[in-house]
């Protein structure tokens, strides 16, 4: 049977469980995900010649990573080729391109620094999203930037975060859509502080002052992503989950970002979005994979992405939820992390947009646990697979040839890097 007709039976059986498939995949036409530049090339950038630090780590060494952003640009359109769906680019202030050799430090980037990033993207039609980068850079001090005791210090973060609102506002009016700027730092100490709140109100008077750059809040939405631990820094982190998410229940504009790599391993990220929406009209998720640890594994099409997919979609959330994916494995071709990552969030949206939770709310509402149950398990064996088939037929992304097509990419162009 060929994928039509697969789909054509398919289509019937959704539809008498109540799912219209074919709204289904229109609608996930329309949906951005934003695509991190960082998996090609382990989060490394172009602005410096050290390590990454600053309580993330990547582990592998496998052949092939981008070293320019030439070779960057042209694995991500790789990528463009292989997956379905709506995109966005999420950059990293570290990935500013240079030209004529003029380096600025961070605290002095400007729009024209990321101008070829402009171009690249309206050349594929995506928004952009940003993130000021405070790791990998020698004014980090003692590991730490917003939150540091040292004046100077704390300014040159300042300024590169009010820099980085600059940016993001170019950004927005360039590609016609609004861009999502994260903060995140890896501020924190590894053993026992003797100071918890002083740390904390530097960060705050720190955000607060890079949120006060002015911009239009339509065009430039700022985000603070909370985190419990980093290498190196496993004693206390200053941006914890009840700091980040105060912060932005309390500043006018500032999103709350939860990248589910960031709680202890029975908290559930799913659970949290609906909480969220009850009192935010927008929020922002780094979609990972933590595998006991914080450890940004691809993701897969299991069963939280499938939980977190299901929150967004059966409470009409996606206006209101920035979705981007945030994980950087070097172990494996890049170009498939990237991939199936990718590919398994659009498969979680699209499997949460064929089940139909009208009637499954009102079973619940009525307190009818035991059909509840049965409806929900009858979900899982649904021809789930031939509507995805279809999507990306129509996509022109077919689920039986992507990784003959990566390979292919692997032989001719990666395994040349040398
Ligand atoms: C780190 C955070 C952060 C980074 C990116 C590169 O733990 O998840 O979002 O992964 O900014
Ligand atoms: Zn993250």
């Amino acid at each position: 049977m060929t994928v039509k007709e697969r789909y054509a039976s398919a289509k019937e059986i959704y539809a008498k469980a109540g799912t219209d498939t074919d709204a289904a995949i229109a609608k996930l036409k329309e949906v951005p995900v934003s695509l991190h530049c960082w998996q090609g090339d382990d989060v490394i950038g172009f602005d410096h010649d050290g390590p990454l630090t600053g309580g993330i780590q990547t582990t592998g060494s496998y052949p092939g990573k981008a070293r320019t952003p030439q070779e960057l640009m042209q694995d991500i359109e790789e990528v463009l080729k292989l997956t379905p769906g709506k995109k966005k680019l999420n950059l990293h202030a570290s990935y500013a391109v240079f030209e004529n050799g003029k380096f600025a430090d961070r605290d002095r980037l400007e729009p024209e620094h990321f101008a070829k990033w402009v171009e690249f993207a309206k050349a594929h039609h995506m928004g952009l999203d940003f993130n000021p980068t405070f790791f990998s850079h020698d004014k980090m001090k003692d590991g730490l930037t917003l939150s540091s005791p040292d004046e100077e210090t704390r300014r040159f973060w300042i300024q590169h975060g009010r820099a980085c609102i600059r940016i993001s506002e170019y950004f927005a009016k360039e590609t016609g859509m609004p861009c999502v700027m994260n903060i995140w730092t890896g501020d924190g100490s590894k053993d026992v502080p003797a100071d918890r709140l002083g740390p904390r109100e530097r960060y705050k008077a720190s955000i607060e002052e890079i949120i006060a750059q002015p911009h239009d809040p339509k065009l430039v939405k700022p985000c603070v992503e909370s985190k419990v631990f980093g290498i190196g820094v496993e004693s206390y982190t200053v941006g914890s989950a009840e700091f980040a998410l105060s912060f932005a229940a309390s500043h006018e504009g500032c999103l709350p970002l939860m990248d589910n790599g960031h709680y202890h391993p029975t908290e559930m990220v799913s659970d949290k979005i609906p909480a969220l929406l009850a009192f935010f009209p927008e929020i922002a998720l780094h979609i990972t994979r933590p595998v006991r640890w914080d450890s940004d594994h691809v993701v897969l099409f299991d069963d939280e992405t499938k939980e977190m997919a299901k929150e967004i979609v059966r409470n009409n959330a996606l206006g209101r939820v920035h979705m981007a994916l945030d994980y950087f494995d070097a172990s494996i071709n890049r170009i498939c992390a990237w991939t199936v990552g990718f590919r398994s969030w659009q498969k979680a949206l699209l499997q949460a947009m064929c089940t139909p939770y009208e009637s499954l709310k009102k079973l619940q509402d009525g307190a009818q646990w035991t059909e509840l149950m049965v409806r929900q398990e009858e979900q899982k064996m649904m021809p789930f697979g031939d509507v995805w088939n279809e999507y990306c037929e129509q996509c022109g992304t077919p689920e039986d040839s992507w990784f003959e097509e990566a390979l292919r990419y692997e032989k001719e162009v990666l395994a040349k890097r040398v």
